[in-house]
């Protein structure tokens, strides 16, 4: 049971007063991260909170230097695009948020990292787009250990390969270095460049990676690029619930909540005070065995699912 968001806030700000800017944006991003990944309702508005006062802490003066690597977590979840250099990290960043980012033929043309918007399935993923890394990055090669610090706090990495144009090439050495530093954060794999490899390299790469969460795409020719959006949300581990207000048409806008949260979660993640004023709520949807099946607070909600609370009086 979370710890209810007015006392998090009054908690935070105790831990933030009177310290310097650095410091306080450091407080706050571990308190962004303990946070439940709701996106709306109270939850939602304390994480916004939280990035504005991270956006106020590191955008004063003293605090730039430290604070100009790193990109604040915006929308419902904050995916890394990551891999070596030259791979198409950019193109890819540009092609699925139209951030305009450099893209150049040769290596570290990123030398900072920056972010996009990617909007999937109507809930805004953001997109981070890094610097490439190399072998020995976690010992500080390249721009390896500030690339490897922003990775930690977010919620997901991509990595992003050019498949070989001819197959057979060994793995990659940064996926190796990557999982290493963050063995616990999700990961799935793009194979770019799609359009230089013929078809039998394509599928020696796939079969290489057979067993990892995977897809093939091309920039140049926009090949692939619904898959990597769906490669995307399935990594990010969300799911959205439509609120159906009773005797009412569903909200077209979701409520984007973990995956495996319950009816329970749901109503906390509408309004503050419904939590304890649930009702039986009806379910239709991936996660209803019928349309309208009544359900309890215990209920595991799907992806897609319409739900309909029935609220008490308090
Ligand atoms: N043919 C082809 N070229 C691509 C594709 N994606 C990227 N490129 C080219 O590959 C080169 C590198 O692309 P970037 O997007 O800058 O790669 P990056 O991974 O961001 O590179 P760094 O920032 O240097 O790490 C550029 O010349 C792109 O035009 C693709 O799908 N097909
Ligand atoms: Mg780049």
């Amino acid at each position: 049971m979370p710890i209810p968001h007015q006392e998090m806030r009054r908690i935070i700000k105790r831990r933030i007063r009177g310290l310097e800017p650095r410091d306080r944006a450091r407080v706050l991003r571990a308190a962004l991260a303990e946070l439940p990944g709701y996106y709306s309702g109270p939850y939602g508005e304390l994480r916004r909170w939280i990035e504005a006062e991270i956006a106020e802490a590191t955008t004063r003066r003293g605090a730039q230097h430290h604070d100009a690597y790193f990109i604040a977590r915006q929308g419902v979840a904050q995916v890394a695009l990551v891999g070596p250099p030259n791979a198409g990290k950019s193109s890819l960043l540009h092609a699925l948020t139209g951030r305009a980012v450099p893209v150049g033929d040769y290596p570290f043309t990123t030398v900072r990292p920056a972010e996009g918007m990617a909007v999937l399935h109507g809930a805004p993923v953001q997109l981070l787009d890094l610097p490439g890394l190399i072998a020995g990055g976690d010992e500080g090669r390249g721009d390896g250990r500030a690339v490897l610090a922003q990775i930690r706090v977010t919620d997901g990495v991509l990595f992003v390969e050019p498949v070989p144009a001819e197959g057979g090439a060994p793995r990659d050495v940064v996926r190796e270095m990557v999982r290493a530093a963050v063995p616990d954060l999700p990961w799935a794999l793009v194979g770019t460049k799609a359009d230089l490899a013929n078809v039998s390299a394509i599928l020696a790469w796939q079969e290489r990676e057979a067993g990892v969460a995977q897809v093939v795409c091309s920039t140049a020719t926009g090949e692939g690029l619904d898959n990597v959006r769906q490669l995307i949300w399935a990594l990010t581990g969300l799911m959205r619930v439509y609120p159906k207000p009773p005797g009412r048409p569903p909200a077209t806008e979701p409520v984007v909540l973990p995956a495996g949260s319950t009816v329970r979660d749901f109503g906390r993640a509408m309004h503050r005070d419904w939590e304890s004023r649930l009702g039986p709520a009806r379910v239709t949807g991936p996660s209803a065995r019928f349309a309208g099946q009544t359900v309890g607070h215990a209920h595991r909600l799907q992806d897609g699912d319409v739900v309909e609370l029935t609220i008490k009086r308090g």
